[in-house]
């Protein structure tokens, strides 16, 4: 058999960026994975010769529709609505919806490649996969998001099943959403399946599954820290965002004995230097949860913070950072600033949250940074306990769960090991979690042939 043609690097991300005009997102998530997986596969003819990176940067689908709702003023609004299956070699495609006027089929895409190795890397079979719509939650009343969100299932429902497309929340989707879709979804089929997750606990939901993401988040920086010696006893965390993820990661990080100085959302961000306690985060949660208020508002309610408005809070001193809010949120010039301010670990609750030249800042000064598909993966794995569950129709204790999430994160960390140590003490957690992932996506691509 004729040896195959190696594309080196830059022709295949010119390839990849030929292919995927307009997409600069997705363009940047396979850049982050391509990068350390060209390393990799080096010395290895097959994974060149069946073109796996190829294929795997290639969704196996993305199917695109119209979204029309009636407001309660009785205009017609038309939204677009996406689901993206990146790849299922390893289980059914899983992954979140999101509802955010920023979603565009780049940013879906790249969110559904990076589920991809994340799903891999929690050990659990679940392919990967993300949708969504650009449909604004912000001001809408309750009917609203209700008729939204049956109109979006009447379309996605045919795409998905408990075998086929597991979906679940992430930015603008959370319990209630999931509720409206999973009622609309049950109606059409006239079939209860686990064919979302983070559902609630009354039907067929997973104790903790709200909690884990941010829980994970942290769990894996305070593996991260035990592999130096260390721990969050006394150190100071600076956290992005204010929504599931962030609020869950600061209580976490406040539970192992952290201090927890600033918050944040659209409009900027909240730095509290006396510290964000369990009893300000229950008052966070449930004044951008239940009534949709803004951050800025947490310093009415407590004297010692201050907000600073349309800022991200990178330029506060600290030890240890979590961005939890969105996809490029720290570039690299804010990378340069941690660092000189001498943050030692950086734990990526978001997807993505880093942008490629703030991955090389981390990178060269060798500090602890964790990307988001190893960091956050507790949500979805906790999704994929949920999903056996369902099929086994039993439920594990909360015990059980939190054990299994610890496990499961610790899991994780191993895995990253594997390939990201680089000696001399520095773990590449960056490289580590991308071959890792990578390697089991594509063993079980190799198995199944061209197809
Ligand atoms: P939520 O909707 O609960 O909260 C999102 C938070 O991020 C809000 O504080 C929001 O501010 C802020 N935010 C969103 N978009 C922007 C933006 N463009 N600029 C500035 N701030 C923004 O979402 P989650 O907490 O669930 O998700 C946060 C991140 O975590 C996302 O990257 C998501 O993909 C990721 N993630 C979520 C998981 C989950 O289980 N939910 C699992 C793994 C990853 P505002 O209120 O002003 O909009
Ligand atoms: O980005 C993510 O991992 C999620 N939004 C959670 C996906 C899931 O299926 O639980």
């Amino acid at each position: 058999m004729a040896v195959a043609d190696h594309v080196d690097f830059p022709t295949f991300m010119e390839g990849v960026k030929r292919r995927n005009p307009g997409q600069p997102e997705f363009v940047q998530a396979v850049q982050e994975v391509a990068e350390d997986i060209f390393d990799f596969i080096a010395d290895k003819e097959e994974y060149h010769a069946q073109q796996i990176l190829r294929r795997i940067a290639e969704p196996d689908r993305v199917v695109s529709f119209r979204v029309c709702w009636e407001d309660d003023n009785g205009n017609i609004r038309v939204q677009r609505g996406w689901r993206v299956q990146n790849n299922n070699a390893i289980g059914p495609y899983k992954g979140g919806i999101r509802f955010h006027p920023s979603v565009t089929e780049s940013v879906l895409k790249f969110l559904a490649f990076e589920q991809t190795f994340k799903n891999a890397l929690t050990g659990l079979p679940m392919g990967g996969g993300k949708g969504g719509s650009n449909f604004n939650p912000k001001g809408k009343s309750v009917r609203e998001i209700m008729r939204f969100c049956q109109s979006f299932m009447t379309e996605l429902y045919r795409h998905i099943g408990a075998d086929v497309d597991v979906p679940a929340g992430d930015i603008g989707v959370g319990g209630r959403e999931i509720g409206f879709m999973f009622g609309q979804y049950k109606r059409i089929t006239n079939e209860f399946t686990g064919v979302l997750t983070g559902k609630g606990l009354e039907w067929g939901g997973s104790l903790i599954r709200t909690e884990a993401t941010g829980y994970g988040a942290v769990y894996f920086l305070a593996n991260m820290l035990a592999a130096k010696g260390q721990d969050l006893v006394g150190k100071s965390a600076v956290i992005s965002g204010s929504g599931n993820v962030a609020t869950h990661a600061a209580e976490k990080i406040v539970q192992l004995g952290g201090k927890v100085l600033t918050l944040s959302d659209s409009g900027g961000f909240i730095h509290d230097p006396d510290g964000i306690t369990q009893e300000k985060i229950d008052w966070v949660k449930a004044h951008k949860t239940h009534r949709r208020g803004r951050i800025e508002d947490y310093c009415a309610e407590f004297k010692s913070a201050t907000f600073t408005a349309g800022k991200t809070p990178w330029a506060v001193p600290c030890d240890v950072v979590l961005p939890c809010a969105t996809q490029n949120e720290l570039n690299g010039d804010d990378a340069k600033m941690l660092v000189a301010n001498g943050c030692i670990a950086v734990s990526e609750g978001a997807n993505m949250p880093t942008d490629l030249a703030g991955v090389h800042v981390f990178k060269d000064a060798k500090i602890m940074f964790a990307p988001g598909k190893a960091a956050n993966a507790g949500g979805v794995a906790v999704s994929g306990l949920e999903m056996s569950q369902n099929s086994g129709r039993r439920s594990w204790s909360e015990a059980e769960l939190q054990q299994m999430l610890k496990d499961i994160m610790a899991g994780i960390h191993e895995r990253c090991l594997t390939y990201g140590d680089q000696g001399g003490g520095y773990i590449d957690y960056v490289k580590g979690a991308n071959i890792a992932g990578f390697k089991k996506v594509a063993d079980a691509m190799l198995a199944f042939g061209v197809v």
